[in-house]
């Protein structure tokens, strides 16, 4: 059931990536629509994620984060449990089913992403080290590996246990951070469960708003 009151998360004020729904916000803005909750979203700007009445929310000064009454939330893994445990729609009922589900989340979180991420910060960061060229490569087939896996599992389903979760909503969100890479290309399964998870209207309505938001920040 949705709550009395109308929660806030906050986002960039700026977009950084030209409204390709990348920053973390967008995990919490899909699992909201889906769910069905209002929600408010609060921009703050690059300097303000520092500060201390942000990192009284964030202790690592970032986005996003969840406030609803009394009640603070960060880690965009966390909030999407949060808003999934506390309302239906995003976790089987049935014991067994939900602990699967919240897995799925854990692995998206800490078995796949983590090889993506550090790619990413490799081809930003390091790009004129001496050992990039030999470096880019290991991180690839890390990726690959890993979505060889999933590939495996995810087979010709439309989802990774039965139906639609937020196991799935947090495994598209991270799959679509390896869009481009030249990699997810490469397994057609996995492509589509990304396109069928952007398919989905509440991914739609979370898309639009935070692209609403950016151009109402006046930064995208
Ligand atoms: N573990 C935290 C969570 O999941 O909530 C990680 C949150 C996080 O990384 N937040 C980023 C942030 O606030 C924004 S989403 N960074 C500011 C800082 O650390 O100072 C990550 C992100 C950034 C940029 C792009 N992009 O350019 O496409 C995409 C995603």
């Amino acid at each position: 059931m949705p709550t009395d009151t109308i929660p806030t998360i906050t986002a960039f004020e700026r977009s950084p990536d030209g409204g390709k729904g990348q920053a973390r916000d967008m995990r919490v803005r899909w699992a909201l629509e889906e769910v069905g909750q209002p929600y408010r979203a609060r921009p703050v700007s690059f300097r303000a994620l520092k500060e201390p009445a942000h990192l009284a929310l964030q202790p690592f000064g970032q986005i996003p984060t969840y406030e609803d009454g009394d009640l603070a939330r960060f880690e965009s893994g966390a909030i999407v449990l949060h808003s999934a445990g506390h309302h239906g729609g995003l976790l089987p009922d049935e014991a067994n089913g939900r602990a699967r589900a919240i897995g799925w989340m854990f692995s998206a979180l800490t078995t796949i992403e983590p090889p993506i991420i550090e790619r990413e910060q490799v081809v930003f960061l390091e790009r004129d080290k001496p050992w990039y060229a030999e470096r880019l490569p290991i991180l690839e087939d890390r990726i690959r590996n890993r979505l060889r896996q999933l590939s495996a599992r995810l087979g010709e389903d439309d989802w990774l246990e039965g139906g639609f979760s937020a196991g799935d909503l947090m495994m598209v969100m991270v799959l679509r951070r390896a869009t481009g890479m030249g990699v997810l290309e490469n397994f057609p399964n996995l492509a589509a469960y990304v396109a069928r998870g952007e398919a989905r209207p509440a991914f739609q309505r979370a898309y639009a708003a935070q692209a609403k938001f950016f151009r109402e920040t006046g930064q995208e």
